[in-house]
């Protein structure tokens, strides 16, 4: 080994890779050819260990000459990747264009239940007279689902074949949402002014005006000098606010074990407007809800002293009242989860 025989190796060498740098088909390969002509292991290192073999004063010769070389192998290889790396980038943004100009697709929205939708139309209207929102639990005890309520235990609607019983000591599933309002009396002092949405569960057989499950809303005011006139003002402002500030309202005496006197409230019929058709069977007239004044026992169940405070509470069936304002038939829709129905509402 001598220093002509190194110089030639190494011009062949910078020769051979400049070749190869101008005729790489991609950077990938560019990347390889860096690796196997000046890396760690790569042939320029090979060739120059030949520099110990040569006499010492020969040897900065050859460092100098294999700097030139890697020096014009980096800029050979620098240039084709500027060349190579520039038409990939080209291709690349070719290929991956998103066409802006494409339509969207759109996202399918969801919509609230017509139950829950009208459940809270009805808590609207009460919230504008001061009426705050509480929920009870879907299981009850006896004791608060009949007993505060003073529903004898001789009464129908503790029969088992109206209430789904558990199997765990003394309890039930709620048949109304009225246990919610027992639990808000203890829980507050008068005056109260609450609103009770919930889910309520009747054992019946199912057909197009009953269900085993239903919503009902339920409302509680207590205060000193609350009277029956503040019920029916109350009740005619939400009827006017649901059904029409023109739909003609009427009072009926009615009976529940917890209110006294009680009360029916009608709606002149929605659908012959009082003329007389199967939907009111023929009397002009469609029961919304039930109500009275709450009954002094239930009060004093309810920790409240009735020499002191009275009390209204009413009733309504939530399917019930979006059967009337969007004229469905059959209450079954409701627990269906029938698409075709659901989005009729939204
Ligand atoms: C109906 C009638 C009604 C009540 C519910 C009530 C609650 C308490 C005390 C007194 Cl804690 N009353 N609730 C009163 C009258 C009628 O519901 O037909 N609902 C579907």
């Amino acid at each position: 080994m001598d220093l002509a025989q190194l110089t030639r190796d190494l011009d062949a060498l910078r020769d051979q890779a400049l070749a190869s740098a101008a005729v790489a088909p991609d950077t990938a390969a560019l990347d390889v050819l860096q690796i196997e002509v000046l890396g760690k292991k790569g042939e320029l290192k090979g060739v120059l260990r030949g520099i110990g073999a040569l006499p010492p004063e020969d040897r900065p010769k050859v460092g100098a000459i294999g700097n030139q070389v890697q020096a014009a192998i980096e800029a050979a290889l620098a240039d084709a990747r500027a060349r190579l790396g520039g038409a990939e980038l080209a291709a690349r943004l070719a290929a991956e264009a998103i066409d802006v100009t494409t339509p969207g697709r759109p996202i399918r929205r969801g919509s609230l239940h017509p139950i829950v939708e009208t459940a809270r139309e009805i808590a609207d209207v009460f919230a504008q007279f001061g009426f705050v929102v509480y929920e009870g639990p879907e299981i009850e005890d006896d004791l608060t689902n009949f007993q505060m309520l003073n529903i004898p235990p001789d009464h129908p609607a503790r029969d088992l074949w109206d209430t789904l019983y558990l199997d765990l000591d003394n309890r039930l599933l709620r048949t109304h949402t009225s246990p919610g309002q027992i639990r808000v009396m203890h829980q507050e002092r008068p005056p109260i002014r609450a609103l009770l949405p919930g889910r309520c569960f009747r054992y019946e057989a199912v057909d197009a005006s009953h269900g085993s499950e239903f919503f009902q809303v339920e409302g509680l005011m207590v205060d000193e000098g609350t009277s029956l006139a503040d019920l029916k003002g109350l009740l005619d402002q939400f009827a006017h606010a649901m059904f029409g500030a023109d739909r003609a309202t009427r009072f009926r005496p009615g009976y529940y074990p917890f209110t006294e006197p009680s009360v029916a409230f009608d709606i002149l019929c929605v659908i012959c407007n009082g003329t007389g058709c199967p939907a009111c069977s023929r009397t002009g007239w469609m029961t919304i809800l039930g109500a009275g004044m709450v009954h002094p026992v239930v009060l004093r169940y309810g920790g409240i002293d009735p020499e002191r405070y009275q009390g209204f509470a009413f009733g309504m069936g939530v399917e019930r009242i979006a059967n009337l304002r969007h004229r469905v038939v059959d209450l079954r829709l409701y627990m269906e989860d029938d698409l075709r129905f659901l989005e009729a509402f939204r």
